[in-house]
């Protein structure tokens, strides 16, 4: 898993600040804790759960299924099925949830 998250870090940062490096590792280590089945992304189970776990700590679980269902279609670039931890990083970046280096311009995806 390191392999992955250094390379979560290079395409999402860049060159960025070390704040940002931590603000998204631990994110990044935070989404690690829901992908049960340890294949590196997030099925819509595993990003439900995720949500429903992140709407209860901010006590607003109520609809944590329709929440995580519009959010995983945001997330899931690709449209694969699956969510990547560079692909909830990049949404939240984009959304400006947590900071990066967005003036880098940030990839799609992690094609290699
Ligand atoms: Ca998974």
């Amino acid at each position: 898993m390191k392999k992955t998250m250094s390379a979560v870090l290079t395409l999402v940062i860049g060159v960025s600040a070390a704040q940002a490096l931590t603000e998204v590792q631990k994110k990044t280590d935070y989404i690690r804790r829901f992908d049960k089945d340890g294949d590196g992304k997030l099925n819509l189970a595993e990003y439900t759960e995720m949500t429903r776990t992140q709407l209860a700590e901010q006590n607003n679980a109520s609809d944590y299924k329709t929440i995580a269902a519009e959010r995983f279609k945001d997330t899931d670039a690709d449209n694969d099925g699956s969510v990547t931890p560079e692909e909830i990083v990049q949404r939240l970046v984009r959304l400006g949830l947590i900071s990066a280096d967005a003036d880098t311009g940030l990839p799609k995806k992690n094609g290699q």
